[in-house]
Protein backbone atom coordinates (compact mmCIF):
# COMPACT_ATOMS: atom_id res chain seq x y z
CA UNK A 1 0.00 0.00 0.00
CA UNK A 2 0.76 3.47 -0.86
CA UNK A 3 2.54 5.59 2.27
CA UNK A 4 0.05 8.95 2.95
CA UNK A 5 1.92 11.54 3.78
CA UNK A 6 2.22 11.43 7.02
CA UNK A 7 3.64 8.17 7.15
CA UNK A 8 6.16 9.39 4.59
CA UNK A 9 7.24 11.75 7.19
CA UNK A 10 7.20 9.14 10.02
CA UNK A 11 9.14 6.67 7.59
CA UNK A 12 12.09 9.22 6.84
CA UNK A 13 12.51 10.43 10.37
CA UNK A 14 12.66 7.22 11.39
CA UNK A 15 15.24 5.78 9.30
CA UNK A 16 17.49 9.19 9.19
CA UNK A 17 16.88 9.26 13.55
CA UNK A 18 17.94 5.46 13.97
CA UNK A 19 20.63 5.34 11.00
CA UNK A 20 24.12 4.71 12.08
CA UNK A 21 26.57 7.01 10.28
CA UNK A 22 29.65 6.89 8.49
CA UNK A 23 31.43 10.45 8.98
CA UNK A 24 33.57 10.17 5.87
CA UNK A 25 35.28 13.23 6.77
CA UNK A 26 36.15 14.68 10.50
CA UNK A 27 39.80 15.08 12.57
CA UNK A 28 39.05 13.32 15.37
CA UNK A 29 41.81 10.78 16.64
CA UNK A 30 41.26 7.65 18.78
CA UNK A 31 41.53 8.27 22.62
CA UNK A 32 45.34 6.85 22.25
CA UNK A 33 46.54 9.60 20.44
CA UNK A 34 46.02 11.56 23.48
CA UNK A 35 46.25 15.23 23.50
CA UNK A 36 45.45 15.40 19.83
CA UNK A 37 41.56 13.89 20.41
CA UNK A 38 40.12 17.47 21.66
CA UNK A 39 36.92 17.02 23.74
CA UNK A 40 34.98 18.87 26.19
CA UNK A 41 33.28 22.03 26.89
CA UNK A 42 36.03 24.76 26.92
CA UNK A 43 37.46 22.74 23.17
CA UNK A 44 34.48 23.32 22.02
CA UNK A 45 34.17 26.61 22.76
CA UNK A 46 37.60 27.17 20.96
CA UNK A 47 36.49 26.06 17.83
CA UNK A 48 37.91 28.54 15.35
CA UNK A 49 34.68 28.59 13.41
CA UNK A 50 33.96 30.64 17.46
CA UNK A 51 37.10 32.50 16.98
CA UNK A 52 36.71 33.56 14.09
CA UNK A 53 32.86 35.20 15.46
CA UNK A 54 34.39 36.55 18.75
CA UNK A 55 37.08 38.43 17.08
CA UNK A 56 34.66 40.48 15.48
CA UNK A 57 33.71 41.88 18.63
CA UNK A 58 36.67 42.59 20.28
CA UNK A 59 39.29 45.19 20.14
CA UNK A 60 42.06 43.65 21.94
CA UNK A 61 45.59 42.75 19.63
CA UNK A 62 45.09 38.94 18.19
CA UNK A 63 48.64 38.10 20.31
CA UNK A 64 46.56 38.88 23.23
CA UNK A 65 43.81 36.56 22.82
CA UNK A 66 46.22 34.17 21.93
CA UNK A 67 48.45 34.77 24.83
CA UNK A 68 45.74 33.53 27.53
CA UNK A 69 44.80 29.96 28.56
CA UNK A 70 42.53 27.92 26.74
CA UNK A 71 39.62 28.43 29.92
CA UNK A 72 40.50 32.08 29.70
CA UNK A 73 39.49 32.21 25.72
CA UNK A 74 36.99 30.03 26.07
CA UNK A 75 35.19 32.41 29.28
CA UNK A 76 35.86 35.46 26.50
CA UNK A 77 34.22 33.62 23.75
CA UNK A 78 31.38 32.58 26.27
CA UNK A 79 30.61 36.24 27.21
CA UNK A 80 31.12 37.71 24.10
CA UNK A 81 29.13 35.50 21.63
CA UNK A 82 26.52 33.73 24.71
CA UNK A 83 25.70 36.34 26.98
CA UNK A 84 26.75 39.64 25.23
CA UNK A 85 24.68 38.81 21.83
CA UNK A 86 22.14 36.16 20.82
CA UNK A 87 24.08 32.97 20.04
CA UNK A 88 22.00 31.84 16.94
CA UNK A 89 24.79 31.35 14.77
CA UNK A 90 25.11 27.75 13.81
CA UNK A 91 28.21 27.14 15.54
CA UNK A 92 27.17 29.11 18.63
CA UNK A 93 23.64 27.15 18.24
CA UNK A 94 25.87 23.80 18.07
CA UNK A 95 27.18 24.48 21.19
CA UNK A 96 23.92 24.69 23.07
CA UNK A 97 22.81 22.20 20.90
CA UNK A 98 25.40 19.55 22.42
CA UNK A 99 24.51 20.36 25.80
CA UNK A 100 21.03 20.10 25.61
CA UNK A 101 21.43 16.56 23.95
CA UNK A 102 24.06 15.68 27.12
CA UNK A 103 21.32 16.51 29.07
CA UNK A 104 22.40 19.90 30.56
CA UNK A 105 20.29 22.87 31.50
CA UNK A 106 20.94 25.33 28.92
CA UNK A 107 18.70 27.80 30.42
CA UNK A 108 21.33 28.42 33.12
CA UNK A 109 23.87 29.28 31.26
CA UNK A 110 26.39 27.86 33.82
CA UNK A 111 29.47 27.41 32.06
CA UNK A 112 31.70 26.97 35.35
CA UNK A 113 28.41 24.29 36.56
CA UNK A 114 29.05 22.53 32.50
CA UNK A 115 32.54 22.10 33.42
CA UNK A 116 32.47 20.03 36.45
CA UNK A 117 31.08 17.33 34.40
CA UNK A 118 34.13 17.51 31.87
CA UNK A 119 36.31 17.79 34.39
CA UNK A 120 34.80 14.34 35.76
CA UNK A 121 34.48 11.91 33.40
CA UNK A 122 37.01 9.53 31.53
CA UNK A 123 38.18 10.08 28.03
CA UNK A 124 36.89 6.39 26.91
CA UNK A 125 33.40 6.77 28.73
CA UNK A 126 32.88 10.04 27.46
CA UNK A 127 33.90 8.68 23.47
CA UNK A 128 31.65 5.77 23.87
CA UNK A 129 29.02 8.35 25.31
CA UNK A 130 29.24 10.37 21.85
CA UNK A 131 29.62 7.44 19.56
CA UNK A 132 26.11 6.20 21.27
CA UNK A 133 24.26 9.47 21.66
CA UNK A 134 25.05 10.22 18.16
CA UNK A 135 24.26 6.67 16.39
CA UNK A 136 27.86 7.26 14.67
CA UNK A 137 29.21 3.90 13.75
CA UNK A 138 32.82 5.14 11.92
CA UNK A 139 34.53 8.16 12.20
CA UNK A 140 37.17 8.78 9.16
CA UNK A 141 40.32 10.50 10.58
CA UNK A 142 42.04 13.27 8.79
CA UNK A 143 45.77 11.62 9.09
CA UNK A 144 48.56 13.53 8.33
CA UNK A 145 51.84 11.61 7.98
CA UNK A 146 54.10 15.03 8.64
CA UNK A 147 52.95 15.70 11.78
CA UNK A 148 55.50 14.52 14.19
CA UNK A 149 53.42 14.05 16.90
CA UNK A 150 50.71 12.08 15.04
CA UNK A 151 53.54 10.50 13.26
CA UNK A 152 54.68 9.48 16.18
CA UNK A 153 51.36 7.40 17.47
CA UNK A 154 51.24 5.89 14.10
CA UNK A 155 54.98 4.03 14.23
CA UNK A 156 53.85 3.07 18.07
CA UNK A 157 50.39 1.48 16.22
CA UNK A 158 46.77 1.83 17.71
CA UNK A 159 43.31 -0.83 17.85
CA UNK A 160 40.48 1.38 17.40
CA UNK A 161 37.72 0.03 14.95
CA UNK A 162 35.34 2.69 15.31
CA UNK A 163 38.29 5.63 13.59
CA UNK A 164 39.10 4.61 9.93
CA UNK A 165 42.50 6.19 8.96
CA UNK A 166 42.59 8.62 5.60
CA UNK A 167 46.26 9.84 4.26
CA UNK A 168 46.28 13.39 4.08
CA UNK A 169 48.68 14.64 1.44
CA UNK A 170 48.91 18.80 2.09
CA UNK A 171 52.37 18.95 2.97
CA UNK A 172 53.67 16.75 0.29
CA UNK A 173 51.16 18.16 -2.49
CA UNK A 174 50.79 22.01 -1.61
CA UNK A 175 54.86 22.13 0.35
CA UNK A 176 57.05 19.97 -1.72
CA UNK A 177 60.47 21.84 -0.45
CA UNK A 178 59.31 21.23 3.04
CA UNK A 179 58.32 17.16 2.53
CA UNK A 180 61.47 16.85 0.76
CA UNK A 181 63.39 17.55 3.46
CA UNK A 182 61.23 14.94 5.86
CA UNK A 183 61.83 12.55 3.54
CA UNK A 184 65.17 12.59 3.26
CA UNK A 185 65.07 12.62 6.94
CA UNK A 186 63.04 9.62 7.22
CA UNK A 187 65.88 7.73 5.11
CA UNK A 188 63.72 8.19 1.26
CA UNK A 189 66.03 8.68 -1.65
CA UNK A 190 65.02 12.10 -2.88
CA UNK A 191 65.86 15.32 -4.28
CA UNK A 192 63.81 18.43 -4.93
CA UNK A 193 64.71 18.28 -8.71
CA UNK A 194 63.06 14.83 -8.65
CA UNK A 195 66.13 13.22 -10.30
CA UNK A 196 66.76 9.83 -9.58
CA UNK A 197 64.78 7.43 -7.62
CA UNK A 198 62.59 10.60 -6.04
CA UNK A 199 59.21 9.21 -7.90
CA UNK A 200 60.04 5.39 -6.81
CA UNK A 201 60.47 6.93 -3.57
CA UNK A 202 57.50 9.15 -3.22
CA UNK A 203 55.88 6.11 -3.98
CA UNK A 204 56.93 3.73 -1.80
CA UNK A 205 56.45 6.05 1.15
CA UNK A 206 52.21 6.76 0.02
CA UNK A 207 52.24 2.86 0.14
CA UNK A 208 53.90 2.49 3.29
CA UNK A 209 51.43 5.05 5.11
CA UNK A 210 48.24 3.92 3.29
CA UNK A 211 49.76 0.25 4.39
CA UNK A 212 49.96 1.70 8.18
CA UNK A 213 47.56 3.62 8.23
CA UNK A 214 44.92 1.16 6.85
CA UNK A 215 43.36 4.67 5.32
CA UNK A 216 40.65 4.02 3.42
CA UNK A 217 41.76 7.02 0.91
CA UNK A 218 43.98 9.49 0.26
CA UNK A 219 43.21 13.05 0.74
CA UNK A 220 44.14 16.67 0.09
CA UNK A 221 42.80 19.92 0.81
CA UNK A 222 43.45 22.87 -2.42
CA UNK A 223 43.88 26.41 -2.78
CA UNK A 224 40.80 28.12 -5.24
CA UNK A 225 43.35 28.43 -7.91
CA UNK A 226 44.02 24.68 -8.03
CA UNK A 227 44.65 23.66 -11.95
CA UNK A 228 45.51 20.57 -13.34
CA UNK A 229 47.05 19.64 -15.23
CA UNK A 230 49.54 22.21 -13.66
CA UNK A 231 53.40 22.03 -14.41
CA UNK A 232 54.99 22.21 -10.74
CA UNK A 233 55.76 19.73 -7.59
CA UNK A 234 52.32 19.09 -6.78
CA UNK A 235 50.62 18.66 -10.47
CA UNK A 236 54.04 15.67 -11.12
CA UNK A 237 53.45 14.15 -7.80
CA UNK A 238 49.61 13.60 -8.38
CA UNK A 239 50.42 12.73 -11.53
CA UNK A 240 53.35 10.30 -11.56
CA UNK A 241 52.73 9.17 -7.64
CA UNK A 242 49.33 9.90 -6.52
CA UNK A 243 47.34 8.63 -8.69
CA UNK A 244 48.91 5.28 -10.05
CA UNK A 245 49.18 4.48 -6.55
CA UNK A 246 45.90 5.13 -5.51
CA UNK A 247 44.70 3.39 -8.71
CA UNK A 248 46.74 0.18 -7.81
CA UNK A 249 45.36 -0.14 -4.20
CA UNK A 250 41.73 0.75 -5.87
CA UNK A 251 40.93 3.42 -3.14
CA UNK A 252 39.65 7.05 -3.97
CA UNK A 253 41.79 10.11 -4.18
CA UNK A 254 39.73 12.72 -2.01
CA UNK A 255 39.89 16.14 -3.33
CA UNK A 256 38.90 19.40 -1.08
CA UNK A 257 39.20 22.56 -3.08
CA UNK A 258 37.96 26.26 -2.58
CA UNK A 259 40.38 27.74 0.78
CA UNK A 260 42.21 30.63 0.34
CA UNK A 261 44.71 29.69 3.48
CA UNK A 262 45.78 32.29 5.88
CA UNK A 263 43.48 35.37 4.10
CA UNK A 264 44.22 36.67 7.72
CA UNK A 265 47.50 35.02 9.57
CA UNK A 266 46.47 36.80 12.76
CA UNK A 267 43.28 34.52 12.68
CA UNK A 268 45.37 31.47 12.87
CA UNK A 269 43.22 28.47 12.23
CA UNK A 270 40.51 30.82 11.42
CA UNK A 271 42.28 32.98 9.06
CA UNK A 272 41.43 30.83 6.22
CA UNK A 273 38.80 31.83 3.48
CA UNK A 274 37.23 30.76 0.38
CA UNK A 275 37.61 31.10 -3.42
CA UNK A 276 35.73 29.89 -6.08
CA UNK A 277 37.33 26.99 -7.70
CA UNK A 278 37.71 26.14 -11.59
CA UNK A 279 35.96 22.72 -11.91
CA UNK A 280 37.75 22.15 -15.62
CA UNK A 281 40.83 20.73 -12.61
CA UNK A 282 37.47 17.73 -11.18
CA UNK A 283 36.55 17.27 -15.17
CA UNK A 284 39.98 16.75 -16.52
CA UNK A 285 40.93 14.19 -13.69
CA UNK A 286 37.80 12.32 -14.14
CA UNK A 287 37.63 12.11 -17.80
CA UNK A 288 41.49 10.94 -18.12
CA UNK A 289 41.64 8.81 -15.10
CA UNK A 290 38.86 6.88 -15.21
CA UNK A 291 40.36 4.30 -13.55
CA UNK A 292 40.76 6.08 -10.76
CA UNK A 293 38.16 7.10 -8.04
CA UNK A 294 37.46 10.60 -6.96
CA UNK A 295 35.89 12.06 -4.06
CA UNK A 296 35.23 15.72 -4.29
CA UNK A 297 33.94 18.37 -2.05
CA UNK A 298 34.27 22.26 -3.37
CA UNK A 299 34.51 25.06 -0.63
CA UNK A 300 32.26 28.14 -2.37
CA UNK A 301 28.78 28.18 -3.11
CA UNK A 302 28.63 28.76 -6.38
CA UNK A 303 30.91 25.52 -7.46
CA UNK A 304 27.96 23.11 -6.23
CA UNK A 305 25.59 23.08 -9.75
CA UNK A 306 28.82 22.40 -11.54
CA UNK A 307 29.98 19.62 -9.13
CA UNK A 308 26.82 17.55 -10.00
CA UNK A 309 26.91 18.11 -13.34
CA UNK A 310 30.27 16.54 -13.38
CA UNK A 311 28.94 14.15 -10.50
CA UNK A 312 26.35 12.93 -13.91
CA UNK A 313 29.43 12.72 -16.36
CA UNK A 314 31.60 10.72 -14.37
CA UNK A 315 30.60 7.41 -11.98
CA UNK A 316 34.46 7.19 -10.78
CA UNK A 317 33.47 10.75 -9.54
CA UNK A 318 31.95 11.05 -5.78
CA UNK A 319 30.63 14.39 -4.36
CA UNK A 320 30.67 14.64 -0.64
CA UNK A 321 29.84 17.23 2.54
CA UNK A 322 29.04 20.75 2.62
CA UNK A 323 32.29 21.71 3.45
CA UNK A 324 33.32 24.45 6.42
CA UNK A 325 30.99 27.24 5.38
CA UNK A 326 28.88 25.75 3.41
CA UNK A 327 27.73 23.90 6.88
CA UNK A 328 25.07 25.80 7.67
CA UNK A 329 21.13 25.03 7.28
CA UNK A 330 20.75 26.90 4.73
CA UNK A 331 23.18 26.03 2.25
CA UNK A 332 23.05 22.17 3.36
CA UNK A 333 19.08 22.47 2.54
CA UNK A 334 20.03 23.52 -1.19
CA UNK A 335 22.85 22.14 -2.13
CA UNK A 336 21.23 18.94 -0.49
CA UNK A 337 18.25 19.64 -2.43
CA UNK A 338 19.57 19.90 -5.52
CA UNK A 339 21.90 17.09 -5.39
CA UNK A 340 18.96 14.75 -4.86
CA UNK A 341 17.37 16.23 -8.05
CA UNK A 342 19.97 16.04 -10.36
CA UNK A 343 22.00 12.72 -8.45
CA UNK A 344 18.89 10.60 -6.81
CA UNK A 345 20.56 8.29 -3.91
CA UNK A 346 24.12 8.48 -5.44
CA UNK A 347 26.10 10.98 -3.55
CA UNK A 348 27.34 11.74 -0.07
CA UNK A 349 25.18 14.39 1.45
CA UNK A 350 27.67 15.30 4.86
CA UNK A 351 30.38 14.49 6.82
CA UNK A 352 30.80 16.52 10.05
CA UNK A 353 34.08 17.79 9.68
CA UNK A 354 34.52 17.76 13.53
CA UNK A 355 37.93 18.95 15.17
CA UNK A 356 36.37 18.44 18.34
CA UNK A 357 34.58 14.90 19.67
CA UNK A 358 31.55 17.02 20.87
CA UNK A 359 31.07 17.58 17.59
CA UNK A 360 29.57 15.06 16.29
CA UNK A 361 26.28 15.25 18.09
CA UNK A 362 25.23 18.83 17.10
CA UNK A 363 27.00 18.46 14.05
CA UNK A 364 24.64 15.40 12.74
CA UNK A 365 22.01 16.58 14.75
CA UNK A 366 21.34 19.36 12.86
CA UNK A 367 22.34 17.38 8.96
CA UNK A 368 20.27 14.84 10.00
CA UNK A 369 17.24 17.29 10.29
CA UNK A 370 17.68 18.89 7.30
CA UNK A 371 18.28 15.84 5.03
CA UNK A 372 15.25 14.16 6.90
CA UNK A 373 13.43 17.58 5.40
CA UNK A 374 14.56 17.09 1.62
CA UNK A 375 13.74 13.14 1.34
CA UNK A 376 10.54 14.15 2.60
CA UNK A 377 9.61 16.43 0.07
CA UNK A 378 10.95 14.09 -2.45
CA UNK A 379 9.60 11.41 -1.50
CA UNK A 380 6.14 13.16 -0.89
CA UNK A 381 6.92 14.25 -4.96
CA UNK A 382 7.11 10.69 -5.92
CA UNK A 383 4.03 9.36 -4.25
CA UNK A 384 2.33 12.29 -5.72
CA UNK A 385 2.78 10.43 -9.58
CA UNK A 386 1.02 7.09 -8.21
CA UNK A 387 4.50 5.67 -7.52
CA UNK A 388 4.51 3.18 -4.17
CA UNK A 389 7.35 3.54 -1.67
CA UNK A 390 8.01 1.21 1.24
CA UNK A 391 9.03 2.23 4.61
CA UNK A 392 11.89 -0.57 3.70
CA UNK A 393 12.90 1.41 0.27
CA UNK A 394 13.12 4.49 2.69
CA UNK A 395 14.98 2.75 5.10
CA UNK A 396 17.70 1.27 2.17
CA UNK A 397 18.00 4.72 0.22
CA UNK A 398 19.04 6.56 3.91
CA UNK A 399 21.45 3.75 4.68
CA UNK A 400 23.18 4.09 1.22
CA UNK A 401 23.00 8.39 1.59
CA UNK A 402 24.83 8.27 5.23
CA UNK A 403 27.20 5.72 4.95
CA UNK A 404 26.80 2.66 2.42
CA UNK A 405 27.50 4.80 -0.57
CA UNK A 406 31.20 5.76 0.57
CA UNK A 407 31.52 1.64 1.52
CA UNK A 408 30.65 0.83 -1.97
CA UNK A 409 31.90 3.15 -3.52
CA UNK A 410 35.09 2.07 -1.54
CA UNK A 411 34.57 -1.31 -3.41
CA UNK A 412 33.98 -0.69 -6.77
CA UNK A 413 36.50 -0.90 -9.45
CA UNK A 414 36.23 1.10 -12.97
O1 LIG B 1 36.52 22.86 8.69
C1 LIG B 1 37.59 23.02 9.24
O2 LIG B 1 37.74 22.82 10.43
C2 LIG B 1 38.76 23.54 8.46
O3 LIG B 1 39.64 24.15 9.29
C3 LIG B 1 39.59 22.54 7.75
O4 LIG B 1 40.05 21.58 8.65
C4 LIG B 1 39.09 21.80 6.62
O5 LIG B 1 37.95 21.08 6.93
C5 LIG B 1 40.16 20.86 6.10
O6 LIG B 1 40.02 19.65 6.21
O7 LIG B 1 41.14 21.39 5.57
ZN1 LIG C 1 38.34 19.20 7.44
Amino acid sequence: MNLIEGEIKKAVYDAVETVEITDVHTHLYPPSFGKMLLWGIDELLNYHYLVAETMRWLDIPYEDFWAMSKRQQADLIWKTLFIDNSPYSEACRGVLTNLHKLGFDVASRDLEGYRKYFDSVSLEEYVDRIFKEGRIKYVVMTNDPFNEEERGYWLKGYKDARFKGALRLDVLLNNWPDACTKLKQWGYVVSEDFSGETIAEIRRFLREWMDRMEAVYMAVSLPWDFVYPEDSPRGRIIEECVLPVARDANKPFALMIGVKRQLNPGLKDAGDGVGKADIRAVEYLCAHYPHNKFMVTLLSRENQHELAVAARKFRNLMPFGCWWFLNNPSLIDEITRMRSELLGVSFIPQHSDARVLDQLIYKWSHSRKIIADVLIDKYTDLSKTGWVITPQEIKRDVEKLFGGNFWSFLERKF
